[in-house]
This record gives structure tokens, C-alpha cells and sequence, in this order.
């Protein structure tokens, strides 16, 4: 008779730790050029290939190659670089204002610029997004006012949402973006529902859903693709692997086995793996998810395949779980050097005009933090009536919230 084995739990640990030599051989990356593009109206199983692989238009020298390149002129593609400088620079501002004390707390986007601005480029208005903290490119790149940002970061008198919300939790109906809860995994039931409440209207407005790669790990994410699946929600389900989950890497949310995108192929949703890093992947594939979803084709799932460079926010420290080197080593590279590279190879832009613009974006960064300073920030100035608690929630007050406002004094 065998002796039975003594059971253990396998615990994945990431490759390297602090100290340690950052490796990446892990990521297979497919050349650029080399993943076909097929027709939107494929059928999962027909393109299964698709979420193993990583989809790539821009290569090393910075040429736009293959199947999925080409559907951007020289002036989208510089108003693409300038939303990525623009986020870059925001980031960069409030992360400042934030060690400063203006405001008790910040998410920035370092390295993954490209997935939620370019992503923007393929939505319609009406279309709605259901985003997590790390999308704000999705405002940037649908010219929201950073001033309304910035009030919204400072919870000064004109933050629209009245303090309320965390810093960096936005909202704007008018642009296709979800009020941001921190229950993450919620933007994915809600997204599915909202885009089968858009059919059942016979509406044409679609719906994307966010999600990072540790989130998946919440039982809404298996929910929501369960409906999505099911009924052909027109809805992009979008999977930001960033290779982290605060302190906790990728492989712990995935045991090691398949892609995030191949979590799609059971329930029979077309799954695609693309270049989170690469501006021109992003936007094609987005337009094609958009597409099925526009055609009445149902449910895509996107995995971007991308890198956190900076902190998780301004209350974490990677050097204490991470080589510090690591985001140097990422074999994907830089958004805004590649996109930028791509546009001085195309004879489209130059290292004077990008020095120069990077100059301007940081001036109308600094003028749009003045003036949301005018309004106030955390400690100083103006604030909003702690009478707002009490508002917005119900149509019309319910009494025992009436008597509490007044027991408030407000
Ligand atoms: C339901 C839920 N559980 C836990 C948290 C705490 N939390 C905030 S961010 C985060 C990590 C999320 O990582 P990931 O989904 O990979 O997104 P990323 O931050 O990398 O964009 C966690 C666990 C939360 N906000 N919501
Ligand atoms: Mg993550």
C-alpha cells in the first residue's frame, strides 16, 4: 500500500524578491506584426490562439507592423502622446501635492498610460465606462476638465462630488465614467448589467468594465462573465494586468496556470491578449471589442499586458516586496518613449517638439492646479457643508436622516 502523501498547500511566490535579480523570461512575448487580426465576428473557440499570445503593432525600431496597424493618422497619434505627457504630468503634480499635504492620498499611472487613454479613442459618447482608480486617462482623453480633477483630489468647495468620495474616485456621467467604487470587481456585474439594460432598450450605448489582475480573484468577476456570456451583454470586459496586486504578484490571482485572458475561453467569450504598453495595440483591439459589442456580437474579454512602475499609492512601498530595478527590466517598455518613437520614425514629431510639449503640459497642469487651489485643498480654504453628507443619496430625504442633518446643526 502507498503511504499517503502529507498534504500542503502550494503557495506561488513571485520569481525575485527585494535584492534579487529582476526576471522577466517568464513573459513570452509574441513579435510585433505576428498575431492575425481576425474578422469581429469569429467565434472564441476559432481564435483561442489569441489569449496565449501578446497582440503587438509597434516594434523595436518603432514601425507600426502587421494586421492591426495603421488605423491612426499623424494627428491622433500626436493627440494620443500628449494625453499619456498630460496624465504623466498630472500624476506627477498631484503625487507632489499630495507628499505636500493638499490631499491625504493619490494613485498615479506610471507605465500604463497607454491602456486607458487609448482605450477612450474607441468609445462613443453615451457608451459607459465602469472604471477602477487606475483609469483616469479615460477623462484625460476625453478632455474632461483636470481643474474639476483636481477639485475632486483637494475635496475642496467645488470637488463636484462634494468630498464624499476618496480622493481620485471621480465620476462624470457626461463623460462616460462610472462613479468609482473601492469595492473592486463591483465595475464588473455592474457593467455587464448595465450593457444587458442597454439591450433589453434596444439602446446602441455599450459598456466596458475594469478590472485589475488581482480583482479577478473576486467571485464578481466569474459572475458577471457568467451573464455577460449567457445573454451577449454588449460589453468590453478589460483585464489590467499590471503584474501586481499592492504586494501580492500576478501568479497569486492565477495560479501560475493560462493568461487572465484565457479565464474567457470557458464561458465561450473571445479573449484577446494585447500589448498594454503600446498605444497602437490598444486602441486596434479596442476597436475591434467595440465593435463586436456594437454589432449585437456580445462579450469580449481584453487582457493588457503591462507593468505598475510606481507605487500602488501613496500609502505603499514596493521596495519592501520588489527589486527596485524591476520596472527597468520590464521587457515591454516605456508608453510615451515608444509611442513618441514611433512618431519621430514616422517623420510625424521630433525631440524638440516632444521637449516643447512636454513644457506646455506642465504649464497648463501647474495654471489647472492654481486655480483648483483658488477653491481650496485639504487643510486650507474652502470646504464643502458637511450639510452635502446628508445629500444625494435619496430622491427625497427620509425623516430619520432629515432629524439627523438638524441634530448636525445643518
Ligand atoms: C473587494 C476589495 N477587496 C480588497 C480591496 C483592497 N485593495 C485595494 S487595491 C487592491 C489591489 C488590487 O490589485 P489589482 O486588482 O491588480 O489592481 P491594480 O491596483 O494593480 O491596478 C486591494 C486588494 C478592495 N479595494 N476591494
Ligand atoms: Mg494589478
Amino acid at each position: 500500500m502507498v503511504e499517503p502523501a502529507h498534504l500542503s498547500l502550494h503557495v506561488p511566490e513571485p520569481a525575485v524578491r527585494p535584492g534579487g535579480h529582476p526576471d522577466f523570461s517568464n513573459v513570452k512575448i509574441a513579435k510585433a506584426g505576428a498575431v492575425p487580426r481576425p474578422p469581429v465576428d469569429a467565434a472564441a473557440e476559432d481564435i483561442r490562439d489569441l489569449a496565449y499570445s501578446i497582440i503587438r503593432v509597434l516594434n523595436r525600431d518603432g514601425e507600426a507592423v502587421g494586421p492591426w496597424a495603421g488605423l491612426l493618422t499623424d494627428d491622433e497619434l500626436r493627440t494620443g502622446l500628449r494625453h499619456m505627457m498630460t496624465l504623466r504630468a498630472f500624476d506627477a503634480r498631484m503625487l507632489m501635492a499630495q507628499r505636500q499635504g493638499k490631499t491625504s492620498f493619490y494613485m498615479q499611472h506610471l507605465g500604463e498610460e497607454a491602456v486607458s487613454c487609448a482605450f477612450r479613442k474607441a468609445l462613443k459618447k453615451g457608451d459607459m465606462n465602469f472604471p477602477t482608480y487606475r483609469q483616469a486617462g479615460l477623462l484625460i482623453a476625453d478632455d474632461y476638465p483636470m481643474v474639476e480633477m483636481m477639485n475632486q483630489i483637494f475635496s475642496n468647495e467645488a470637488d463636484p462630488l462634494r468630498g464624499r468620495q476618496l480622493p481620485i474616485m471621480y465620476s462624470s456621467r457626461e463623460h462616460g465614467f462610472f462613479t468609482i467604487s473601492g469595492n473592486l470587481a463591483t465595475q464588473y456585474v455592474q457593467a455587464v448589467g448595465w450593457a444587458m439594460a442597454s439591450a433589453i432598450k434596444n439602446d446602441s450605448r455599450i459598456a466596458a468594465a475594469w478590472i485589475g489582475d488581482g480583482s479577478t480573484a473576486e467571485s464578481d468577476f466569474h459572475s458577471a462573465l457568467v451573464f455577460a456570456s449567457t445573454y451577449r451583454a454588449p460589453v468590453v470586459l478589460n483585464v489590467v494586468n499590471n503584474q501586481w496586486a499592492i504586494s501580492t504578484f500576478q501568479g497569486i490571482a492565477r495560479g501560475g496556470s493560462g493568461t487572465f485572458a484565457a479565464r474567457g475561453l470557458g464561458f465561450g467569450i473571445p479573449a484577446l491578449r494585447v500589448d498594454g504598453n503600446d498605444y497602437l495595440a490598444v486602441y486596434a483591439v479596442a476597436c475591434w471589442a467595440a465593435e463586436r459589442a456594437r454589432r449585437n456580437l456580445g462579450p469580449t474579454l481584453v487582457e493588457y499586458v503591462t507593468y505598475r512602475v510606481g507605487a500602488h499609492s501613496t500609502s505603499d512601498d514596493p521596495g519592501a516586496y520588489r527589486p527596485k530595478t524591476e520596472s527597468e527590466a520590464w521587457p515591454l517598455g516605456d508608453p510615451v518613449l515608444r509611442l513618441k518613437k514611433h512618431l519621430i520614425t514616422r517623420g510625424a514629431w521630433s525631440e524638440e517638439r516632444h521637449v516643447q510639449a512636454e513644457a506646455e503640459i506642465m504649464d497648463e497642469v501647474i495654471t489647472a492646479q492654481r486655480k483648483a487651489e483658488e477653491n481650496g485643498t485639504l487643510h486650507a480654504g474652502g470646504k464643502p457643508s458637511v450639510r452635502d453628507i446628508f445629500e444625494g443619496v435619496y430622491a427625497e430625504m427620509p425623516p430619520h436622516l432629515r432629524r439627523q442633518r438638524q441634530q448636525a446643526g445643518y
